[in-house]
């Protein structure tokens, strides 16, 4: 296909409730989506960037950035473009893999509805429907962690993930825990310890989580393996996994049992599915990580879960979970689970007039 344009929105979408972690206190959502206009017809993509460069480098300005000046204009000039050579079209540009993942997602999208074939069908989708997990923030107090995880449980989520930074975590953990009885729960540090912290991390033990998450800081494997070698929890790594060959290193060296995948922190879908096959073909367990997507990006994340070895419950939490109103059909859960889209391409439609009362600014036009 030709890429004719890529046109760029930007929304401010309010959050339903603040949500904490060891990195700041997020009430908004402020999302850079993009549209491919191709030969073939048109596709979404949304950038899973945070407005400020504190979960990864990347950030939403800085990606809009690098796509207008760098990336959409090599989409562009390039004669022949299909989604299995937009990371090479775009491989000139270091980095940037959130940025690169959100153009990808929109040319796949293009493609897939131009073939006739959904994104599930696409990745090689084995169910229809997925487990879903909901991510809880830090919160002001007990009290109020546990009327919140409250409401999830009665929602259905099947598993339970708490944020915890130093201060806020065994505590926490034991009432939630006490709370949940047998349901799945897990935690997750976004870098927030350090090797100081093993002996203290090792007293999460006795509380049968499914996993720590990314306890420490994403470069430093060696810490993880000394983690990973001094609990029984098996540590997971988020922040850490930028691609299939870093996961495969990860894995090899005992810093991970499980792994979260996220397409944006990878580079893109295709990317994504190469660090599912990698970690499947080592007996690990992966499960499909959250950035608080809208719609657009939730689509594509229910169709990359339902693939056989994300045997874990996701942050493919419902709509609803993080926004008042979607920016497409909502994502409600059905039984603790969401349904795969069998439409083409992502399945679901933008609601372009919420695009355009929504908008930060205008769109912008790179053709
Ligand atoms: C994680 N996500 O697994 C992330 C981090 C995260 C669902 O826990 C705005 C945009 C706020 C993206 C907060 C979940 C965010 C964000 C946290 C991503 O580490
Ligand atoms: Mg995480």
């Amino acid at each position: 296909m030709k890429i004719v344009a890529i046109e760029l929105h930007r929304v401010a979408m309010p959050l339903v409730r603040p949500f904490e972690t060891s990195f700041g206190r997020q009430v908004s959502r402020d999302v850079l989506l993009v549209r491919a206009r191709t030969s073939v017809g048109d596709g979404w993509g949304e950038c899973v960037a945070m407005s400020d460069p504190v979960y990864s480098s990347e950030y939403v300005d800085g990606c809009e950035a690098v796509i207008t000046r760098y990336l959409a204009p090599a989409l562009v000039a390039a004669p022949d473009v299909t989604a299995e050579s937009v990371a090479d079209v775009l491989g000139f540009v270091i980095g940037h893999r959130m940025a690169k993942a959100a153009l990808e997602t929109a040319v796949l999208d293009a493609q897939c509805r131009a073939e006739g074939v959904s994104f599930g069908e696409y990745f090689g989708a084995d169910r229809d429907a997925v487990d879903c997990g909901v991510s809880v923030g830090i919160a002001p107090g007990i009290d109020e962690l546990l009327d919140e995880v409250d409401g999830y449980i009665a929602e259905g989520y099947r598993r339970i993930k708490l944020k915890i930074k130093p201060g806020w975590d065994i505590e926490p953990v034991r009432a939630v825990r006490d709370l949940i009885g047998e349901t799945a729960l897990q935690v997750d540090a976004n870098t927030a310890y350090t090797r100081a912290d093993i002996e203290h991390l090792a007293r999460l033990d006795e509380f049968d989580l499914l996993l720590i998450e990314q306890p420490f800081v994403e470069d430093d494997m060696l810490t993880h393996i000394a983690l990973a070698r001094a609990i029984t929890t098996p540590v997971c790594l988020d922040e850490s996994i930028v691609n299939a060959e870093v996961a495969l290193d990860a894995i090899e060296r005992g810093a991970t049992s499980i792994v979260n995948i996220k397409a944006g922190r990878v580079g893109g879908y295709l990317e994504a599915v190469r660090v599912h096959d990698v970690c499947a073909e080592l007996g690990v367990p992966v499960w499909c990580g959250g950035m608080l997507e809208t719609g657009i990006g939730r689509a594509a994340n229910v169709a990359l879960a339902a693939m056989a070895n994300f045997t874990l419950p996701g942050d493919t939490s419902g709509s609803s979970r993080y926004f008042a109103e979607d920016l497409t059909e909502p994502f409600v859960l059905v039984d603790g689970r969401l349904a795969v889209p069998t439409g083409a391409g992502s399945g679901v439609q933008v609601r372009e007039e919420l695009l355009a009362a929504w908008a930060l600014r205008a769109p912008i036009t790179v053709r």
